[in-house]
């Protein structure tokens, strides 16, 4: 069987995420998203409500599962069997951390590879921090994560006397 692992913050988790979820799942036989859970920065939502966003965005896909993960990427990849590293590129911004990581990772584990997939143009602007931004300051999020996500930001800004 032919695993992937999709790893990341997910805080919270946007159409760009979901982008790279639905173009990476028929690639494989299974789709393992891992959401890191000892972030050293700190998470809006805990890893437990991130996992339970991704469990409800990722409903109709059937070979996605959601994992969260501790510790290096690599233990967790050969903890799960999976030969591949998902991970999604924007912008040239991106190209530096991700290169550094991809190599690293390599050495530590050379049987996993990393693969990347280009952001689909209309999601090449996107990120968790953004959302965050936009919603912190009551603006419209609509376009950049799905219903169920946007409520959570919601609660938790209201949560937090925003
Ligand atoms: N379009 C396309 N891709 C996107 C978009 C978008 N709009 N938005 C995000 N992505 C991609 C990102 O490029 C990334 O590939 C992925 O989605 C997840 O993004 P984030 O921001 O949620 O997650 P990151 O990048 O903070 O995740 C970092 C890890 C958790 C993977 C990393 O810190 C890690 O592996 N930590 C474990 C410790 C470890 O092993 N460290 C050594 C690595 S060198």
């Amino acid at each position: 069987m032919k695993r992937a692992i999709y790893p990341g913050s997910f805080d919270p988790v946007t159409y760009g995420h979901l982008d790279i979820i639905r173009r990476s799942a028929p690639l494989v036989d299974e789709l393992i998203i891992g959401v890191l859970n000892n972030n050293a920065k700190t998470p809006l939502f805990s890893v437990e409500e991130r996992v339970k966003m991704l469990n409800e965005v990722t409903r109709d896909m059937t070979n996605v599962i959601v994992v969260p993960f501790d510790g290096l990427l690599v233990e967790f990849a050969k903890k799960m069997d999976a030969c591949m590293i998902v991970r999604g590129l924007r912008a040239i911004t991106d190209f530096e951390y991700e290169l550094q990581m991809a190599q690293t990772n390599h050495k530590l584990e050379p049987s996993v590879e990393t693969v990347f997939l280009t952001t689909s143009l209309e999601y090449s602007y996107l990120s968790s921090t953004i959302v965050k931004e936009v919603a912190f300051y009551h603006g419209d999020i609509s376009k950049f994560v799905p219903d169920v996500v946007r409520e959570r930001i919601r609660e938790k800004m209201n949560q937090k006397g925003e």
